[in-house]
């Protein structure tokens, strides 16, 4: 069977840019390799303070980048590792995935001279062949001796690329966006979109002082900030909502995020999960009838007599379901959160209760009747309030009973029942 070689490019890829692909794609051609995996590196630790963007926005970025290109791949290797890890055991998983393949270790010039901050090279130059493309400010015959110099120590294998010296760097990217430059055409378009869709490297949002320069992927590496158990980030969530939902809307769930984590700090429920619970809980409101309805359906999520009669209902089921598919919340209290914070249910939840009274009473709401008893009572007994809440719904819907929704019911009754039970034993 024929060898395989692939070549590996690693990085925090904050953003990928127009540089790391023409290194990969001239890597690629020149060294006669089959494919080349992207792999995203996860956050390096305390040496670099800069808050590096979240996994899932730099996975995003790498995916937009290479889709069009079948010789790129994305690999998830390093991000959904979790505790300490080193380059040398990836390569050493990848080795033991893919045992008839040679594999190719691809970075800038500016990484061989930081060698020294690399974790075990010896075995990295075991493992692997290192491709080095060359960087604006590393005079040629620097870039030698230094290559020179590695073979001699490690007995590695080192070749370098030849492509044009592009002087981009994520760093100067992510400088320039902050300060209200243009990054067009410095990363690729869809790149681009993501970036200001998300309002990345916005300054205030992403710090960008104090970065260095040196991208460099061998080092010691916190898994905690890659894989699968990662929260997804409040600030981007935000930033998109922003766009998606209208002003009025928008300046609501605000209102109910930080509601929702002053309730959890007042009873001791995780207030960052609250607040994400917030934010998230009308992600669907801005669908008419008709789009609710179809966007049930092509789901497969079911739709109660009283949905039907009244769509806008299901802006709860299906902003649980976008939650979970397309803002990537895993954790189910947050998902039953938003799921129930229109009609409630029966023994809810500490935060389901949280984000059903924060919903309510959060500043902007104005129109309820008892807001500021219900307001006041919020901080003092959570089980009352969720009570009075539904006893004034039920009230408000009187006038319709056909449209009461099953659950709603079956929760007033539940919490009725509740706050009667502790009257009476009073
Ligand atoms: O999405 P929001 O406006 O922020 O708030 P929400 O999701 O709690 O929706 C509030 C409306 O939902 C409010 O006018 C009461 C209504 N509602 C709650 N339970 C039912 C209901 N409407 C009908 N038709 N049936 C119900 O069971
Ligand atoms: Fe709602
Ligand atoms: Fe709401």
């Amino acid at each position: 069977m024929q060898e395989e070689k692939i070549g590996i490019m690693g990085g925090t890829f904050d953003p990928i840019h127009l540089a790391h692909l023409m290194l990969a794609e001239q890597a690629r051609i020149q060294f006669d390799l089959n494919q080349v995996f992207f792999m995203p590196s996860s956050q390096p630790p305390h040496k670099d303070n800069r808050r590096i963007s979240p996994a899932q926005c730099r996975k995003e970025m790498v995916l937009r980048a290479i889709k069009d290109n079948p010789d790129f791949s994305y690999s998830d290797l390093e991000l959904c590792r979790t505790g300490v890890t080193y380059t040398s055991d990836t390569l050493e998983e990848l080795h033991k995935r893919y045992p008839n393949t040679k594999f190719y270790f691809i970075m800038g010039a500016d990484s061989l001279f930081a060698v020294d901050a690399w974790h075990q090279p010896e075995q990295i130059f075991r493992m692997t062949t290192v491709l080095a493309g060359n960087r604006l400010g590393v005079p040629e015959e620097k870039l030698q001796r230094q290559v020179e110099n590695l073979k001699e120590r490690f007995g590695g294998k080192i070749y370098l690329v030849d492509m044009p010296d592009v002087a981009i760097s994520s760093s100067e990217i992510r400088e320039r966006y902050a300060n209200g430059r243009s990054i067009r055409y410095y990363v690729p378009q869809e790149v681009y979109e993501y970036i200001e869709e998300c309002s990345l490297y916005r300054r205030g949002i992403s710090e960008t002082g104090n970065v260095s320069k040196t991208e460099n992927v061998f080092t010691e590496k916190e898994m905690s900030a890659g894989g699968e158990n990662v929260k997804p980030d409040r600030m981007v969530i935000k930033e998109k909502l922003r766009h998606k939902l209208g002003i009025g809307r928008f300046e609501h769930t605000i209102g109910v995020a930080y509601t929702a984590a002053c309730l959890a700090m007042r009873y001791g429920c995780n207030a960052e999960d609250a607040e994400l619970a917030g934010l998230l809980h009308d992600c669907a409101k801005q669908y008419d009838n008709e789009t609710l309805m179809s966007k049930c359906l092509k789901y497969g999520i079911p739709v109660s007599e009283a949905e039907r009669k009244n769509p806008s209902l299901l802006h709860a089921k299906l902003g649980a379901y976008l939650a979970k598919r397309k803002y990537d919340v895993n954790d189910t209290s947050i998902l039953d959160a938003i799921r129930y914070h229109t009609t409630g249910r029966p023994a809810m939840t500490l935060m389901e209760k949280i984000i059903y009274v924060a919903d309510y009473v959060e500043p902007r709401r104005f129109k309820a009747p008892n807001l500021e008893k219900i307001r006041r009572l919020a901080f003092l007994d959570l089980d009352r309030t969720v009570c009075e809440i539904m006893s004034d719904t039920l009230e408000y819907l009187k006038k319709m009973p056909e449209n009461i929704d099953k659950t709603t019911l079956e929760a007033c009754v539940y919490y009725q029942k509740l706050k009667k039970e502790e009257r009476d034993s009073i």
